[in-house]
């Protein structure tokens, strides 16, 4: 990632931004820093950048000569994103931040004085961002504080293992409250619950803490908490056949769109698809109100939506599958032991081996840490892994290795690991997928008797996937 950081006060920003994690990041090379004096590009002899407003008022303006070829000096034909830092934006959050770490360049705008020409603003801003409602002395700090937000996800960074793996429903509620030694502190004892070596306890102890000091120090997100748990245990009478919806859910996930009665709109920001379920046509066409006309995937178990969704958008019907789900506690043996985790060296083999997706989608799920390989010795004979919504899926065994139960420990794997995060393993199976089906069953699985509908963009030129 690289930033460029257009400010009057460049030595604050690189001060700032270069020792501790970022300042290590920079050095490895895993991100470049260029703060950028916005007065070493004024045309005025005596080095002013700025000037009265028109129409009077308090203060003074950055005006738009510096702002637009210090702007120039830092980029090439590529347009990168430019971001104003400004009081007049909107309020940064995680999830932007997890958008601008998908940029391979951006631009950074430190207003000063009462703020800057609107003409060069409408000429190089992409976005306007605030870090909330309070009021600075000036845009360096703001810009610090995304960089460094941004900067922790882009990857080596961190010494990050799957986002998918801290990420959960409890994402929505704020951490418990922590203990380290000594037993006793002020007269203050540890919890007795934490001493217990009670594991089941003390999940109960800290979830009880989390959602209390939500409540109290954040009703707005313990609001969508309660909705969340809410909708996931009305979905859990037919579990086989909403397991999807309820793991996107409680994984922390979808963003819930509209809840009304059974009619259910949710958007998954990762893998970009809707999940649409309503209890008749009309109320299936106030839903597809509220989605955007250039949306791209949908997901649904009722057919009778099928029809209305592909009228309504640039969408076909996919793929039928039946869901399956791992609803035991307890963990499958691997008779196949030789399972690693794949980094992106093995993306030609998964890409050269696996047809039904891209490969910037192959090598999107190997850096999430979602692709798991069956080797013999330093060889990989074949692979697993986890679709951008949470399916278990892209699955392969080379021809000289199968029916050796490989795919069977592949899978028995995946489900071992998810069932440590907490998670519901499952799956979907095309509706004529008859050795898929059984080998789910094998393994303990159960089938919906119902089948979910994948729908699909329609492409002017169908390339591979
Ligand atoms: C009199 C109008 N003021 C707006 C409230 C002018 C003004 C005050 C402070 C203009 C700029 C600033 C400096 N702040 C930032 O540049 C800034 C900021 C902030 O002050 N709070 C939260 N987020 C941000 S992002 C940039």
């Amino acid at each position: 990632m690289r930033f460029h950081i257009l400010t009057l006060f460049p030595e604050m920003v690189m001060n700032g931004l270069n020792t501790s994690i970022i300042g290590r990041a920079a050095a490895q090379g895993l991100l470049s820093l260029n703060a950028v004096n916005i007065r070493d590009y004024t045309l005025d002899k005596h080095g002013k950048v700025d000037d009265y407003p028109y129409g009077g008022g308090a203060g003074m303006l950055m005006q738009a000569q510096p702002v637009y070829d210090a702007y120039q000096a830092v980029v090439g034909k590529e347009k990168p994103r430019t971001i104003y830092v400004t009081p007049q934006g909107t309020p940064f959050t995680q999830k932007m931040a997890e958008e601008f770490a998908k940029e391979e360049e951006l631009v950074f705008l430190c207003g000063h004085y009462e703020g800057i020409d609107e003409r060069v603003l409408e000429e190089i801003v992409t976005d306007y961002v605030s870090i909330g409602d309070y009021v600075l002395t000036g845009g360096e700090l703001p810009a610090m504080v995304m960089i460094d937000a941004i900067s922790r996800l882009v990857p080596g960074v961190l010494n990050n293992e799957v986002s998918a793996e801290t990420e959960s429903f409890h994402n929505d509620l704020l951490e418990y409250p922590q203990y380290s030694r000594p037993e006793e502190w002020h007269g203050k004892k540890v919890p007795q619950v934490l001493l217990s070596g009670n594991h089941k306890n003390i999940n109960q102890w800290r979830l009880e803490q989390s959602e209390e000091r939500t409540a109290k120090r954040r009703p707005d997100l313990y609001v969508k908490y309660q909705e969340k748990k809410r909708i996931i245990k009305k979905l859990s009478r037919k579990k086989r056949e909403n397991i999807h919806i309820m793991e996107l859910l409680f994984r922390g996930n979808g963003e819930v769109l509209y809840h009304e009665g059974d009619n259910l709109l949710i958007f998954d920001r990762k893998s970009g698809a809707y999940f649409i379920t309503a209890v008749d046509l009309e109320q299936g066409e106030k839903m597809c109100g509220l989605i955007p006309a250039d949306a791209e995937m949908f997901v649904t178990s009722q057919e009778f939506l099928v029809e209305l969704l592909c009228e309504q958008f640039r969408v076909r019907p996919g793929i039928q599958c039946v869901q399956a789900c791992y609803t035991r506690k307890e963990t499958l043996p691997v008779k196949y032991k030789d399972i690693r985790k794949l980094d992106e060296s093995f993306l030609d083999y998964v890409a050269e081996h696996y047809h039904r997706g891209t490969r910037e989608y192959l090598k999107e799920r190997i850096t999430d840490g979602a692709m798991y390989g069956a080797f013999d010795g330093e060889r990989i004979i074949g692979f697993i892994g986890l679709h951008d919504e949470g399916s278990m899926g892209l699955l392969y065994v080379q021809e000289d290795y199968r029916l050796q139960g490989v795919a069977a420990s592949l899978e028995s794997f995946l489900i071992n690991r998810q069932l440590e995060w907490g998670w519901t393993p499952y799956g979907q199976i095309s509706v004529d997928n008859e050795p898929s089906k059984k080998l789910q069953e094998k393994l303990g699985l159960y089938l919906s008797a119902g089948n979910i509908w994948w729908l699909e963009q329609i492409r002017p030129l169908s390339g591979q996937g």
